[in-house]
């Protein structure tokens, strides 16, 4: 599976003309050799390929990479890793080498060009990898219905414990405990949790405000299985909501539900966030929808593609996505519904299987 991805890596950087692609960004060396832990430095070229790592992580990485050379860099036996690294391009005849634009440092970039300097360090290692990662293999999809998988039980379990007077930051350490009760290697991201006026700001973060009656409550988390995220968003009521906590929670559904029922391969991108936009605005709540429709989610989070105005790309099968319109109303509150999809040919798989009906706890 790496070799293969190594494999139609190279045939990207060919087109980028490009000799190898550098990484140092834990994502990346994950995708292409299998290993999950940081402090590695890898070369994926046209000529060979090199994890290089330190005494910390050297079995780590030899168990997790086998179709790979690794090799421990030692200070005390002479060698620092971008002395490897500038070593084995020469010896391989690979010059151009592509580095990771969106992460890399000026620290490590000086370091790797100080080590070689023959070496031409060229931007755009990042956006060669999201084009393939963006398309997610069978194996990839059953790590993301894993983690959706985790996130749903883990947040039925804790809806009977969400109590009048807890506050939002215990409400998060229960719940993410509960995501690493049910199998969670970790949290995909730190939980948004926002109550009452609070829940007007988009990625709140959980604070010791108390629930109210009264209250609607913005869940946004997820687990993360195997390195791949979950991401939902859900929100509650605190008792019986008002009519205009209901039209609002309405109409955030259908916007939803209307994004969703366009998911498909060839949808245009920033057309699905403006169908959203669209029925928020018509509703009467123009403005009040301030951030996009979805994102691409896998290794990373937030990562291609996005679905928001200006983006003219076309959805492709085994795209993974998110829908989460919302409505945010200063001095009031808002509301987010968010569900994870795979992209089909005939439409979406939806991951997350939380009902949407608003909860009454
Ligand atoms: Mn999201």
């Amino acid at each position: 599976m790496y070799q293969e991805r190594r494999q139609a890596l190279k045939e990207v950087l060919k087109d980028f003309g490009c000799d190898a692609f550098f990484s140092v960004n834990q994502a990346n060396s994950y995708y292409f050799t299998g290993y999950s832990g940081d402090g590695a430095y890898c070369i994926f070229g046209i000529n060979g390929d090199l994890l290089v790592t330190d005494g910390r992580y050297i079995e780590q990485a030899q168990k997790e990479c086998p179709d790979i050379q690794v090799e421990c860099w030692d200070r005390k036996a002479g060698q620092t890793w971008p002395e490897r690294l500038g070593a084995f391009c020469r010896k391989q005849h690979m010059t151009k080498i592509a580095f990771e634009e969106k992460v890399l440092t000026y620290q490590v970039y000086n370091r790797l060009q100080a080590a070689n300097e023959l070496m031409q360090l060229v931007p755009g290692a990042s956006s060669m990898a999201i084009i393939l990662r963006k398309i997610k293999e069978e194996e990839e999809l059953d790590c993301h219905r894993k983690a959706a998988q985790i996130t749903d039980t883990a947040f039925a379990q804790f809806l009977p414990d969400i109590k009048i007077g807890m506050s939002e930051k215990e409400l998060a350490a229960r719940l993410e405990f509960l995501l690493k009760m049910n199998g969670a290697d970790g949290l995909a991201f730190p939980s948004i949790i926002a109550s009452g006026q609070n829940s007007s700001l988009p990625h709140a973060i959980p604070s010791d405000k108390k629930v109210e009656k009264g209250d609607f409550i913005t869940f946004d988390f997820g687990a993360r299985y195997r390195g791949y995220c979950a991401d939902m968003t859900r929100t509650v009521s605190i008792g019986a909501p008002t009519e205009k906590q209901k039209t609002v929670y309405e109409t955030v559904l259908k916007a939803q539900i209307a994004a969703l029922n366009q998911v498909k391969a060839g949808a245009v991108q920033e057309n699905l966030h403006l169908l959203a936009d669209y029925i928020i605005t018509e509703a009467g709540f123009g403005g009040t929808f301030t951030h996009s429709l979805g994102h691409g989610v896998g290794l990373n989070i937030h990562e291609e593609p996005y679905l928001r105005p200006g983006e003219k790309s076309i959805l492709q099968p085994g795209m993974v996505v998110t829908i989460e319109p919302g409505i945010y109303i200063p001095g009031w509150g808002g509301v987010r519904i968010e569900d994870m999809v795979a992209v089909t040919e005939q439409g979406c798989e939806i991951f997350s299987k939380t009902s949407k009906e608003l909860m009454i706890l």
